[in-house]
């Protein structure tokens, strides 16, 4: 089904509207002809701009690397001080930041706001953090020494960051490396540089009001060459790159091949169980967010929902009478709900995924057709679709990056977990019951093998509280909270001996 429904701002208004947020933030524009800001919502572009240049990425990661010096002797609790003013500036400009997102990954209003408000919680995060970076002290076999843990600064950062939460992901690693006294050089995704250029003069006039090294954040606009840069560079302790299961399939050997470490956040296959008991109008809200907010593009979006038979048919049918009345289209507009895809591009591989699946024996029950608007022919609004399946085959086992919910049914709990868990990826996971047993088996170590497993709620939008990332081809990183600090930092195991005598471990003897 193809309509022409979508009315739409025009890029010159769109031009306008990004002009206006970067000034507010005070951000300049590199302008120049090496690639182009652009955006999904007419999918035209805004204007030209200038990349970094091999030399320039050289040059910020040395600087990165002298600051680094100072920065890690800061005291901790100052450096927090770093993620404070931060959050107070995202504060201040939370519209404009949220205007840049909509305007260049095109989400609705509210999911722009909801990111910014996530940088701002890992800003307030970061501070407490800051006070909290504990190590141990353990006790030692010897009379009269004593063994501690001290935990140091790693080095250099680089953050490779993907368009779809082109500034939350950056913050959840910046924000926490910065007080673990790291410095960070960040790649961004080519489709995402004016919400880069703004975080990143947010964070500048950060540093500067609180009066931290200037080199400590450095930005790298343009190509994947400056990815690689940053992957091959051994003065880069840790790669946190976040993207496909492709790219991590390249970065984590290149880095390993150097000794750094790598923190790998990719691609998910996210599902829902829903049991005989579920609460269906608690799931239906949160099984609609999860599988058609965003567009289909979190990671940790709902991709395959797992159905009790028994009830199987009357959740489908509340499903796609919601999916019908989702409002699709400009993403400024307060009534939309669904705006448009990344690309051209992503919408072709929605509708491959759509001919494979009716290939591999599904059925489309809703959706899955173009939306097109007379005004911006390049843009690519789609319709949400949903796909019945007889079995999971190859298309379901795969991460298609567009709004495709893929319908599974089973019988027994065990099943519904076999089928869960017989994916390459490990994210996101979610079951809706009202049976307490059921819940905990999935919660335990017989049910869902994802890095993120929650009850009676959908597979997206995390809290930045929790440890964030997922198992098996999704990577194994963790990154934003709980103890995710760890990965940005060295830990060193100390023993000291504070007796006169020489003991020797393991009871050894030697002189
Ligand atoms: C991502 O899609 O890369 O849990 C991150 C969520 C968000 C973060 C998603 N808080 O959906």
């Amino acid at each position: 089904m193809t309509g022409t429904d979508v009315t739409l701002p025009t890029t010159e208004d769109l031009r306008e509207r990004a002009l206006a947020a970067l000034r507010r933030v005070g951000a300049e524009v590199p302008e120049g002809s090496d690639f182009a800001a652009r955006t999904p919502i007419t999918g035209e572009d805004l204007f030209g701009l200038r990349a970094t240049t091999g030399a320039e990425a050289d040059e910020a990661i040395r600087r990165a690397a002298e600051a680094f010096r100072t920065w890690r002797v800061t005291p901790a609790p100052r450096r927090g001080e770093l993620a404070r003013r931060l959050g107070e500036l995202l504060r201040e400009h939370k519209g404009d930041l949220a205007d840049l997102i909509t305007v260049e990954a095109g989400k609705i209003r509210s999911e722009a706001l909801g990111e910014v408000q996530e940088m701002i919680d890992i800003c307030d995060f970061a501070v407490g953090l800051s006070r909290q970076l504990y190590g141990r002290t353990i006790a030692s076999e010897r009379p009269g020494h004593r063994l501690a843990e001290t935990w140091h600064p790693l080095g250099v950062v680089g953050v490779i960051s993907a368009f779809n939460f082109p500034a939350a992901v950056w913050s959840w690693n910046t924000a926490v490396a910065l007080v673990c006294g790291d410095t960070v050089v960040w790649k961004p995704s080519e489709l995402t540089p004016l919400i880069s250029l703004a975080s990143s003069r947010l964070l500048a006039r950060a540093a500067q009001d609180v009066g931290a090294p200037a080199d400590v954040h450095a930005l790298l606009l343009g190509d994947r060459d400056l990815g690689e840069r940053l992957v091959d560079d051994r003065r880069v302790a840790l790669v946190s790159a976040t993207g496909s299961t492709r790219m991590g399939r390249e970065v984590g050997p290149r880095v390993a091949a150097r000794f750094g470490r790598t923190l790998l956040e990719l691609g998910g296959n996210n599902a829902a169980v829903v049991a005989p008991s579920a609460d269906l109008d608690l799931a239906v809200q949160g099984i609609v967010f999860a599988a058609a907010g965003t567009a289909g593009q979190r990671c940790t979006t709902l991709r395959r929902l797992i159905v009790h038979r028994d009830i199987a048919d009357t959740l489908v049918d509340r499903l796609t009478t919601a999916y019908r009345k989702l409002p699709i289209g400009d993403p400024f507009e307060d009534s939309t709900l669904v705006g448009p895809l990344i690309s051209e591009g992503a919408r072709q591989t929605m509708e491959d995924a759509l001919t494979r699946a009716r290939a591999e024996g599904g059925t489309v029950l809703v959706g899955g057709g173009r939306r097109t608007s007379g005004t911006a022919p390049r843009a690519a609004y789609v319709e949400p679709a949903i796909v019945r399946m007889e079995q999971q085959t190859d298309v379901v086992r795969e991460e298609t990056f567009a709004p495709v919910l893929y319908v599974l049914t089973y019988d027994t709990l065990e099943e519904a977990v076999d089928l869960h868990n017989d994916v390459p990826q490990g994210l996101s996971s979610s079951i809706f019951t009202r049976d307490q047993q059921e819940a905990e088996r999935f919660l335990s170590a017989e049910g869902s093998d994802c890095g993120i497993v929650n009850v009676n709620i959908g597979t997206s939008g995390a809290e930045i509280g929790g440890a964030f990332g997922g198992e098996k081809e999704t990577g194994g990183g963790r990154e934003s909270g709980s103890d995710s600090w760890r990965a940005y930092m060295r830990p060193a195991t100390n023993t000291i001996n504070y007796s006169s005598e020489l003991a020797l471990a393991q009871n050894v003897s030697f002189l």
